[in-house]
């Protein structure tokens, strides 16, 4: 039997859907390679004989949450409303991106519900982050996120209810992906999607809908390289009076200047010092 080469578009306990190019397969794996949950992940490129999965080639990179691997661009998604923007979840979704060195693009969704999100855009847009608005129940904004898509894998990511399902519906024109309820009171999405699925949009393009999360903690990042995570902190952290300055509370630190004379948003240096010190503590994020 002949080996053909694929990737992973869904996991779901030990059956896995493997695009071949032409077709998709329902796979197993082989003896080893079943035996840890973590061994194949959505965005795996396999090697497959039959309906058997006998290798997993090694990863270019690799996510927990959401559990992906192989990607080249993550979407963070963010809703204007219901539920609102959380900056906190949203700056550790970007450091994650940069620690893994994935180009992050910033979603500002649910722009029909709410107008109150200039601020939002103009503070990322001037780090440097690509940032782009969207009305996912009336198609508003999707062609240009389209626009961003073309011959990479994409990941769409962010708390529940914020709309990576509707998203990837209108970018399919098509009912792929069940979308939920947010509860009006809590502003707390259902969870609906469960599973972590590629999607493929053309030979090459593939698009990622993802779990949604109401916490989210990081691993694996210390608190000496955070500084250089915050990207726009850079250009300040060479001027700080002290090597191996923390930016917290030393003497003539260059980054907590330029967070004082407003050239470093401010919000985002007051994250910097809360995600330092919950590292710092080793305390969960
Ligand atoms: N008004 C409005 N509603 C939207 C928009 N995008 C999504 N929704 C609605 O918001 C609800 C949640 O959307 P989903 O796409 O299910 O959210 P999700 O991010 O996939 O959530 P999880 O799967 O739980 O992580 C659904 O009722 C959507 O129809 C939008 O741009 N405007
Ligand atoms: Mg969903
Ligand atoms: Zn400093």
């Amino acid at each position: 039997m002949r080996k053909i080469k694929g990737t992973v578009v869904k996991v779901n306990s030990d059956l896995y859907k493997v695009d071949i190019g032409n077709d998709t397969i329902d796979c197993k794996a082989k003896g080893l390679l079943k035996f840890k949950k973590s061994n194949i992940i959505t965005g795996d490129v396999v090697e497959v004989k039959g309906d058997v999965i006998e290798k997993v080639y090694e990863r270019k990179n690799e996510f927990i949450r959401p559990s992906i691997a192989n990607i080249d661009q993550l979407v963070i998604v963010v809703a204007t409303t219901n539920p609102s923007p959380d900056m906190e979840l949203l700056d550790k979704q970007l450091i994650m991106a940069e620690k893994k060195n994935v180009m992050p693009l910033i979603c500002i969704n649910k722009i029909d519900l709410s107008n109150e999100y200039e601020e939002l855009v103009k503070t990322y847009e001037k780090i440097g982050y690509q940032v782009v608005t969207t009305d996912a129940k009336n198609g508003i904004g999707v062609e240009k996120l389209a626009s961003f898509l073309n011959n990479k894998i994409t990941a769409f990511t962010g708390n529940s209810g914020v709309g990576k399902s509707a998203l990837t519906n209108n970018l399919f024109n098509d009912t792929v992906s069940e979308e939920g309820e947010v509860s009006e009171k809590s502003e707390r999405g259902k969870h609906t999607t469960k599973f972590v699925e590629l999607y493929k949009i053309a030979p090459g393009t593939y698009i990622a809908d993802t779990p949604g999360f109401s916490t989210y903690e990081i691993q694996d990042i210390s608190c000496t390289e955070l500084d250089k995570l915050f990207i726009e902190f850079i250009p300040f952290i060479g001027n700080c009076e002290f090597r191996g300055c923390s930016h917290i509370k030393e003497r003539k630190c260059a980054v907590r200047q330029a967070a004082e004379d407003r050239k470093i948003d401010f919000g985002r240096y007051a994250r910097y010092c809360k995600f330092y010190e919950n590292i710092k503590e080793n305390k969960k994020w």
